[in-house]
């Protein structure tokens, strides 16, 4: 009887030994302005700073996530746009140039990243199984867009970690809001799964902007900040209500208006990145952190952290 005993004791132990975690979800938005500012040696524009309140926000959630340990980081940018299914970047290594093409003045960075081969097999071959069109992208010239590392150098600008980078599957563009956001809730779902199976710890990043309405013309000087503010009454309105359900643990009152927020706000949760993020935490019931917000020619961005670790029973 005790052996019985010891050996259930032992299985549950290996299996909490062995079960993933995500350590937390982000929304982590990409516009290139907030590489600029920084001045990073990858990036070959210079600046004199700008966007200040948007990158404190990043400042204040790499130091919120600073003592946290954590094996990779799982991505999905609305500037992969791919039309036919969700791809995954399937090299262990992709090093290139990537050019903004709307603003070439403002990035041109030269990035170096890694990948998490393995989970992104894991997450593909679950996508895959749950009846997902998915595909590998395993071209070594295939360049890697300016969401993704605008995304990657903000949250971790040493690109110390592996990454595992998703595509934005157009779902929108041929169908509508509603079917776009029931295949990013399965995505969401296998990207869990897919984790929680492969023992490792990861944080999630959905890499968008919330009211996406862009100025037409741009400042002489891009980061004169005298320029800078919401394009428009409506869209500041949209942008509090998400930041309000997002701090008030409301998660599937966002999935339910959605279609709304998406079609007035011509918000960038149409690349699915949002309902994807949301799934992967399971539509999460608690508050988030919001660590900042501000304005990015016209459009509207918030840093938050849904800290998950501190839920669902983890560990930290
Ligand atoms: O991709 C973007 C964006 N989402 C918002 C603002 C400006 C530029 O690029
Ligand atoms: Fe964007």
């Amino acid at each position: 009887m005790r052996n019985a005993d010891a050996d259930i004791a032992l299985k549950r132990l290996g299996h909490i030994m062995t079960q993933g975690e995500i350590v937390a979800g982000c929304l982590a938005p990409h516009p290139p302005h907030l590489v600029y500012a920084e001045n990073p040696p990858q990036n070959e524009p210079v600046a004199e700073g700008g966007w200040e309140q948007l990158r404190w926000g990043y400042e204040r959630l790499r130091d919120s996530l600073k003592d946290v340990e954590y094996d990779a980081i799982v991505l999905l940018s609305p500037h992969w746009q791919t039309y036919v299914g969700t791809h995954f970047l399937g090299l262990p290594n992709f090093k290139s140039l990537s050019v903004d093409p709307v603003f070439p003045n403002l990035f041109r960075y030269h990035y170096d990243l890694n990948i998490d081969v393995d989970l992104t097999k894991r997450i593909h071959d679950k996508a895959a199984e749950a009846g997902l069109a998915v595909k590998m992208m395993e071209n070594p010239d295939f360049r890697v867009d300016y969401g993704t590392i605008t995304t990657g150098h903000m949250f971790n600008p040493s690109w110390d970690k592996p990454l595992v980078v998703i595509s934005s599957n157009r779902s929108r563009d041929y169908y509508s809001v509603e079917v776009m956001q029931e295949m990013m809730i399965e995505l969401g779902k296998v990207t869990r799964e897919a984790i929680m199976e492969s023992g490792k710890k990861v944080v999630v990043l959905a890499s968008n902007s919330l009211s996406h309405r862009h100025f037409t013309t741009e400042s002489a000087i891009p980061e004169d900040m005298s320029k800078e503010h919401i394009t428009s009454h409506a869209m500041h309105l949209w942008d509090m209500r998400m930041i309000e359900y997002f701090k008030s643990g409301q998660a599937q009152r966002i999935l339910n208006e959605m279609p709304e927020f998406t079609e007035q706000a011509i918000a960038e949760s149409d690349g699915g990145g949002l309902s994807w993020l949301l799934s992967t935490l399971d539509t999460p019931t608690y508050p988030a952190t919001l660590h900042g917000y501000g304005t990015i020619i016209g459009t509207g961005n918030a840093i938050v952290e849904w800290p998950e670790r501190q839920h669902s029973g983890a560990v930290e």
